[in-house]
């Protein structure tokens, strides 16, 4: 386990765990009455507070910006809306996250019923009621559109798959066109990669694994069907998968976790970026924080800043203002465009320029599953870490995950999330008498994704003699998850509503930093890119505005 981060962390946290699951259900029955209690108080932004750079959200462009800041000699106060996970007692399991298979009040952010992104199985509607609670994923609903986002300090990095993938070269002009290729591929995609501590499966184990049964079903089908098919990097660590394969160390990937966060193996940004930050001693962050305002200090220098503190049920703790030298938007492609279009048409920062909300796109998202013949099963146990891709994107405009689906039985199903060049651009708009942000995608643009994931999967299923799955998505009548995205971008878009390095125009101080900056694609899964663009940015921030 070489590269194991925060070992002694990872210890001091199995044995909180071992302790509670030993004491048995009296304890697990006290924290879900309690909805898990903070173990530790965290140190909270104080009223008043006047701060040098305050970072809104601790996701992947937030986390960046802090720890370069910080390592450049600025205080910096990261304000956080969702919880600080790694100060919650653990539920009923004595897990912290629980498995996929099983939804609880740590599931959803804000929700009374699941709203899982496979919604049915055979059919059957898999979503049930649960406690309003400041859980870990949020299925934020627009009238065209499901976004899954991560709520909690390290963002998207508590949910995702951890895949971590670096777009070619060659398609790097339609991702972010105004930004200088040589310098991303020289210096900053390796500097991103280092710092997440991406890696690859080891392809002997990846052989051999039943849990990657699936994968290999997938790379066969893939192969004969004549498309290009290979190996995707992540930040999981791998050392520890296959120990956990070994029996050797508790079960995460390889024991249904992670969309609602994962116990072990995964390296989120809690354990890489956030980490270093915060042994700088200049980083803290306030969880269960959301900022609200922000708005020029009236005859001064620097912003004002209207923070909501927030219970675990949602409630309004407290109301508090600071002031900021420095304000970093990292509330994600959809936290931070929000903030920014309700800032502007209310008033409180009205030179943000006509760009603002535009150019929002979900990386064309598009989920499907394939019926597969007895003798091609996927496998009862599957990691799942996703490890592979299709790669389709030059002759039809699609590159697809081969997914889990980690039920715990065979489903001879093989799933897939397709990334595709979808054309159609959202925007966010502020509905005044709503007093809420709407955006403006609709369910129809969808269409030309499954025109590309087709190009992949009709003839898969031509060359193997299978259909399509109709009973992940609906009652039997639905092939294409084309109701979601997991990969929001755009909506404040680097030299548009920005300058070229996220300095937000009318504003000196104000900054962009996160995937609100990327116009909506990046034609493989986005955070890299995202990491990438924020250390871009961050470096010339710091050498030119401080
Ligand atoms: P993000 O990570 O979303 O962080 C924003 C943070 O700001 C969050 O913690 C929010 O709670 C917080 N926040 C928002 N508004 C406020 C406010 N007003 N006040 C205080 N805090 C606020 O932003 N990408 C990949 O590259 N590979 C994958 O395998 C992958 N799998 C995914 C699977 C799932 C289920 C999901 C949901 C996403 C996945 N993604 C994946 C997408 C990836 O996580 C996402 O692009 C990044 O997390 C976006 O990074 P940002 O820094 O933009």
């Amino acid at each position: 386990m070489g590269n194991s981060p925060q070992p002694e962390g990872r210890s001091a946290r199995l044995s909180r765990r071992r302790f509670v699951a030993g004491t048995g259900s009296i304890l697990g029955a006290a924290a879900v009455g309690t909805y898990a209690t903070p173990a530790r108080a965290a140190a909270h932004i104080a009223n008043g507070a006047q701060v040098a750079a305050l970072v809104i959200g601790t996701g992947y462009g937030g986390s960046v910006t802090a720890l370069r800041l910080a390592e450049a000699g600025v205080a910096v106060h990261m304000i956080e809306m969702g919880q600080d996970w790694a100060t919650v007692a653990p539920g009923p399991d004595g897990r912290i996250h629980p498995k996929v298979t099983s939804p609880d009040y740590r599931s959803f952010w804000m929700r009374t019923k699941t709203k899982a992104p496979l919604s049915n199985f055979l059919g059957f509607p898999l979503d049930k009621a649960v406690p309003k609670h400041a859980g870990i994923l949020d299925a934020e609903e627009f009238p065209g559109i499901t976004v899954y986002q991560g709520r909690g300090v390290g963002g998207g990095s508590l949910v995702n798959g951890g895949m971590a993938v670096t777009p070619k070269r060659q398609n790097f002009a339609s991702v972010l066109p105004s930004v200088n290729a040589d310098e991303m591929y020289g210096t900053y995609y390796p500097r991103a990669n280092a710092g997440l501590g991406v890696g690859l499966v080891n392809p002997d184990w990846f052989e051999r694994t039943s849990y990657y049964q699936y994968s290999r079903v997938g790379r066969k089908h893939a192969k004969r069907s004549g498309f290009a098919w290979t190996f995707v990097p992540d930040v999981y660590d791998w050392d520890y998968m296959v120990a956990e394969d070994n029996g050797t160390v508790p079960k995460s990937a390889l024991g249904q976790e992670i969309l609602y966060g994962n116990n072990y193996g995964k390296k989120t940004l809690g354990k890489t970026y956030l980490q270093k930050a915060k042994a700088t001693g200049r980083v803290t962050i306030s969880p269960l924080h959301e900022v609200t305002g922000v708005a020029p200090v009236a005859g001064g220098t620097g912003f004002t800043v209207t923070i909501r503190q927030l219970d675990t049920a949602g409630a309004t703790v407290a109301t508090k203002t600071v002031t900021a030298a420095k304000v970093f938007f990292a509330g994600g492609s959809v936290g931070t465009s929000k903030l920014l279009v309700k800032l502007k048409a209310t008033g409180a920062l009205p030179k943000l320029n006509g760009e603002v909300g535009k150019g929002w796109g979900e990386n064309g998202n598009v989920m499907c599953g394939r019926a597969n013949h007895m003798w091609d099963a996927t496998g009862d146990v599957q990691s799942t870490i996703p490890c592979s891709g299709i790669d389709n994107w030059d002759a039809g405009g699609a590159f697809a995950e081969v997914a889990p689906l980690p039920t715990g039985i065979e489903t001879y199903a093989s799933f897939y999330l397709s990334i595709t060049k979808n054309p159609h651009r959202a925007e966010f708009t502020y509905d005044a008498g709503a007093g809420k942000v709407g955006l403006s995608w609709q369910t129809a643009w969808k269409q030309d994704s499954i025109t590309m994931a087709k190009s992949i999967f009709d003839k898969i299923n031509r060359t193997e003699g299978t259909i399509y799955r109709i009973d992940l998505f609906g009652n039997n009548s639905k092939v294409w998850g084309d109701h979601l995205t997991y990969h929001p971008l755009g909506g404040a878009v680097l030299n548009k509503a920005t300058d070229n390095y996220g300095r937000l125009h009318g504003y000196p101080g104000l900054y962009v930093t996160d995937g609100a900056l990327i116009p909506g694609n990046t034609t493989v899964n986005p955070f890299v890119t995202i990491t990438a663009l924020a250390e871009r940015n961050i470096e010339h921030i710091v050498r030119n505005d401080l």
